[in-house]
């Protein structure tokens, strides 16, 4: 990303809060790759966030290198975008306490995410996830963001962030660019559990209810073969009456690069069995070059290192312009 000459700016992050799925990748990662060449791009590990639920240490240090090393493997090159980890930026945190100061606690207790993770959590239900659109509204809006990829399940907390950016410049005059979300139109925006198709599979999810991006061809083989269907027998979309078939089919229209209707019409009559050996097919078929690609990257931690040292900085540079003018305007005394 040049730091000078300005293409609109792109804008995402992902939690290593654990091995990421499918869904991360259909919903999220793909979008990134896709969408790189015509902006200029920060892809951050969100790892502040990710301490928002409790985290082994050490394990969230190896995931955190993980993940910067399949961004790379899926694609995104770390010379022309910036590749970085949150808490490698303090500005981030500096961002969020003021942008605190702009939020009320009405519109946050209304965020599905606190509330479906306070159920989930509910022995810790802490500040940190209540005040967590607070913090990403800060990431977004720290580098004047364009456009923001996400999956369908962020479009409360893009909003949420439109709304705090807006009720900022209207004290302040025009200090933060309102972002524009990029939400996938289709049912791949939104990837369902594997074993409950009536909610979003999650890499916080129980083992079965996800295929994750380190999954071996058995296991996603057996994961899909366990996959829950219906009784119909028909390969049709129907999300309201046939959610976890439609979820195969967009899971296998996602990774083969077809349309939902040619996965369809290519399996008509020919049974459920079918349709999950054609998913596992290419849902392997994207994950082994990905997988072989992302654990060269990790064997070099120098590299790494290298990556996100530099991702920072430019980052830093980035953010630094953006909250010294926040600073100004809300009367912090200068040096
Ligand atoms: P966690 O289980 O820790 O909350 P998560 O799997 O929900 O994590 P995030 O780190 O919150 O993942 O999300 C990373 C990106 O992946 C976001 O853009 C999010 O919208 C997208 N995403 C997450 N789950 C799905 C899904 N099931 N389908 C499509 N996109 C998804
Ligand atoms: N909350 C996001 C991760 C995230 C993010 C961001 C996404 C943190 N900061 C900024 C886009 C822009 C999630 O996917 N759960």
């Amino acid at each position: 990303m040049s730091e000078t000459v300005r293409k609109p700016v792109l804008y995402s992050a992902v939690q290593p809060s654990g091995t990421l799925t499918i869904g991360n990748y259909i919903g999220a990662l793909r979008n990134f790759v896709k969408l790189e060449k015509d902006y200029d791009c920060l892809f951050c590990m969100a790892d502040l966030h990710a301490l928002t639920v409790r985290q082994e240490p050490a394990a969230l240090r190896r995931r955190t290198a993980e993940l910067a090393a399949l961004y790379i493997a899926c694609g995104l090159d770390p010379e022309k975008n910036i590749i970085y980890a949150q808490s490698h930026v303090p500005m981030h945190a500096e961002l969020a306490w003021i942008l605190n100061c702009f939020t009320y606690m009405g519109e946050l207790s209304r965020m599905t995410q606190f509330k479906d993770k306070s159920a989930k959590h509910a022995d810790n239900i802490n500040a940190g996830l209540f005040t967590y659109p607070v913090l990403m509204a800060a990431d977004i809006l720290l580098y004047q963001t364009d456009v923001v990829p996400v999956g369908a399940d962020q479009k409360q907390h893009l909003e949420i962030c439109r709304d705090i950016a807006e009720r900022f410049n209207s004290v302040y005059g025009d200090v933060f660019k309102i972002p524009e979300p990029y939400i996938a139109k289709s049912a791949a925006a939104r990837i369902m559990a594997l074993n409950d198709p009536g909610s979003k599979m999650s890499k916080s999810g129980e083992p079965d209810s996800f295929i994750s991006m380190a999954d071996t061809p058995d296991d996603v083989r057996r994961k899909l073969r366990r996959a829950v269907t219906d009784s119909d027998g028909e390969i049709r979309v129907d999300p309201e009456n046939k959610p976890g078939v439609t979820n195969l089919i967009t899971i296998c229209a996602a990774m083969s690069g077809k349309t939902a209707e040619e996965v369809c019409a290519e399996l008509q009559g020919k049974g459920y069995g079918a349709l999950k050996d054609a998913t596992t097919e290419a849902v392997v078929s994207v994950l082994s070059p990905i997988q072989a690609e992302q654990k060269r990257i990790l064997a070099d931690k120098q590299y790494i290192n290298d990556v996100l040292k530099n991702g920072s900085e430019r980052a830093s540079a980035l953010a630094f312009r953006t909250l010294r003018k926040v600073y100004k305007k809300v009367g912090l005394y200068q040096l």
